[in-house]
Formats: C-alpha cells, sequence, structure tokens
C-alpha cells in the first residue's frame, strides 16, 4: 500500500494554479491501493496574520473546495492539521535536528521574508520544518505537489534521513511527486513567475470563485506577446502558459487547441480561453456553495477525518518519543 499526502493552506482564494498543480492530482491519486491523505494546513496559514473569522471562513471554503473537486471522504483522510496535535510535536523534536542554515537556502522563506525583514514570524522561518513533519508522522510515500514545493519535500526527506541516521529506521524517506502539466501556472500578468494568491495584483490569478465576467477581464489583458500565430512554443511564455490552461479546462492537447486557432489571433484566442475556463468553473462554483451551505456536514467530515488521523500519528509519536529516550 502506498500512503500519499498532500495539503494546501487554507488562506482565502484558491486559483487554478492550485487547483491543477495540488487538488486536481490528488483526485486522480484516490484508488483502493492508495491510502490518501489531505488536510488544510491552518498552523502554517497562521506564519503571516490572520483574522480569526476568516481563517475559520477558508477552513471551511478549502474544504467544500476539495470535495467539490471530488475528493471522496471515505477514500481519502480529510482534516485539519490543528486537529492533530502530533504535528507540531513532531515538529518541535524535527527542530531539535532541523539546521539553521539549511533552513536560510528556502527559497520560499526568502521570497517572503524579502531578504532580510527582520520582523517576519518565526514561524514563517520554520514552515518547511512543520511541513516535513506534516509528511513523516505518516510514513508517506508520495507527496503530490507544485514544482516550487519540491524543495521543502527534499528538506523532509533530508530530516528523514538524519533522524533515521541518529535514532535507527523510523521515518519512511518522502518522494516528491510533480505533475508534469499545471505543475507551475505562471501569473497572467507575469509570466516569468508562478501565480499566486499573494501576488500584488489580482490579475494576476484566476481564483476558483472567479464570475465569467472577471474571467473574460482577466484573461483579456494577460501579458503575452507582439506575434500572431497561436502555437506552442515555450519561448513564449505568456501565451504558453495560456495554451496550459486551455489545455487543462478542456483537458485537450496544446498542440489540437492551437490548431483550431489558425489563422485568428490573440483576440479570438483569448475569448475563446475565457469561456473554456468559466465552463470549466461554473458548475464547481455551484458545488462548492451548496456545500458552505451545509456547514455541520463539512464540520463532521472533518471531524471523522481527524479521528482517522490521529489514529495513525499518535502511534507513531510513541515510536518517536521512545527512539529519542523521553518515552520511560
Ligand atoms: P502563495 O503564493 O501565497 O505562497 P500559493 O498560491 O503558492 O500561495 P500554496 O498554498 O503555497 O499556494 O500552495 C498550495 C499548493 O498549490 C502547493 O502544492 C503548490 O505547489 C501548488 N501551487 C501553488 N501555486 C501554483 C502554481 N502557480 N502552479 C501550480 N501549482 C501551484
Ligand atoms: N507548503 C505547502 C503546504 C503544505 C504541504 C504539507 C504540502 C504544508 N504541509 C505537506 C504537502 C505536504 C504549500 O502548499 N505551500
Amino acid at each position: 500500500m502506498n500512503r500519499i499526502l498532500t495539503a494546501l493552506q487554507p488562506s482565502g482564494i484558491l486559483h487554478i494554479g492550485n487547483l491543477f498543480g495540488a487538488i486536481e492530482p490528488m483526485v486522480g491519486l484516490q484508488s483502493d491501493e492508495n491510502e490518501n491523505l489531505l488536510f488544510a494546513v491552518d498552523y502554517h496559514a497562521i506564519t503571516v496574520p490572520q483574522k480569526p473569522a476568516e481563517l475559520r471562513r477558508n477552513i471551511l471554503f478549502a474544504t467544500a473546495t476539495y470535495l467539490a473537486v471530488g475528493i471522496d471522504p471515505t477514500k481519502t483522510i480529510l482534516f485539519q492539521q490543528s486537529r492533530v496535535s502530533e504535528h507540531t510535536e513532531l515538529a518541535w523534536i524535527l527542530n531539535c535536528i532541523a539546521h539553521m542554515g539549511e533552513l536560510e537556502r528556502m527559497t520560499q522563506f526568502k521570497d517572503k521574508s524579502q531578504g532580510n525583514d527582520l520582523s517576519v514570524s518565526v514561524g514563517l522561518f520554520d514552515y518547511p520544518v512543520l511541513m516535513a513533519s506534516d509528511i513523516l508522522l505518516y510514513d508517506t510515500n508520495v507527496v503530490p505537489v507544485g514544482a516550487d514545493q519540491k524543495q521543502h519535500v527534499e528538506l523532509a526527506r533530508d530530516l528523514a534521513e538524519r533522524f533515521n541516521n541518529r535514532f535507527g529506521e523510523t521515518f519512511v524517506v518522502p518522494t516528491p511527486q510533480i505533475r508534469k502539466e499545471g505543475a507551475r501556472i505562471m501569473g497572467l500578468d507575469d509570466p516569468e513567475k508562478k501565480m499566486s494568491k499573494s501576488a500584488t495584483s489580482e490579475k494576476n490569478y484566476i481564483s476558483i470563485m472567479d464570475d465569467e465576467a472577471t474571467v473574460l477581464k482577466k484573461i483579456k489583458s494577460a501579458v503575452t506577446d507582439s506575434q500572431s500565430t497561436i502555437m506552442y512554443d515555450e519561448k513564449r511564455k505568456g501565451l504558453a502558459n495560456l495554451l496550459t490552461i486551455y489545455s487543462l479546462v478542456t483537458n485537450t492537447h496544446v498542440n489540437q487547441i492551437a490548431s483550431e486557432y489558425e489563422g485568428k489571433g490573440y483576440g479570438d484566442f483569448k475569448v475563446g480561453l475565457a469561456e473554456a475556463i468559466s465552463d470549466y468553473l461554473t458548475p464547481l462554483q455551484e458545488k462548492i456553495k451548496g456545500y458552505l451551505a451545509n456547514e455541520d456536514e463539512l464540520i463532521n467530515i472533518l471531524d471523522q477525518g481527524a479521528q482517522r488521523a490521529k489514529a495513525i500519528a499518535s502511534k507513531k509519536m510513541e515510536v518517536v518519543r521512545q527512539k529519542i529516550g523521553v518515552q520511560l
């Protein structure tokens, strides 16, 4: 049996990069041969300031979205990180074997702390260690993530190996799984950087909840180039990104889409793309709203998930405590 695990921050909006890079791959991996875990990492979210009422809403929204996309809570253990206290307990122990130097090298920290801002939280610096504990606690084999998270999964591997060398075989060394298409959807306003919800402009991303008019406006303003043919060419980064999105929402190969636009220009292409995105998102949005209308049911699903996760995590922590010598 393969244990597959991933997690997302419940921080406000989810964009189509999160959807195709992280959530959808988890749906495809649900099967009787795998044991899957998916959770909202609320303790990661608070590494930057959060308003309590919003955080609560975002946890429910994230859960509703996973269910709407096709996560089946009978096949996937669906829960909320903060409900399984073993995550933070193991993070402390891993903190004591992690090196300052390896955390300082993490590009996400460097990006988010903007170099040397000393007022960022200690939690933001320590974020990858909590992520390593999320993964190692469950003897995870495979971690599907977008390309930006590969470095964090590699830290989890290093910490697993270091712990195993020091205290004897304890943790499974996990493998990151980076999907080829969709692993890195780029920003609409800047195709050099990944689409990101913390981007300064809303024109950077398509939110899962954007309505038709907003999608059209954002796609129309997406950065492309001055050439006139629609074809897939990695060097034409803006267009390549839009074709990738088109391909993901229609489940059609990029070359086929390009051939449908032979002789046509960016104007037609962008209108077609915006329509295809909305056709994909509208039914999803209806489903999300349906789940959100029944909050008790969502909370009930999360409760059950937490119980199942806790059963695995608490056993693992007993082993870890024994290995390090604190279990009397
Ligand atoms: P932020 O930019 O604020 O860090 P984010 O949009 O990157 O947020 P995360 O919560 O960090 O979102 O990421 C959730 C998951 O979505 C991760 O697995 C990440 O790799 C994936 N992901 C994020 N952005 C993209 C993207 N542009 N393309 C593909 N996958 C992405
Ligand atoms: N850092 C990840 C979220 C995350 C995660 C994890 C992903 C926290 N813990 C464990 C995979 C496995 C991100 O998406 N930004």
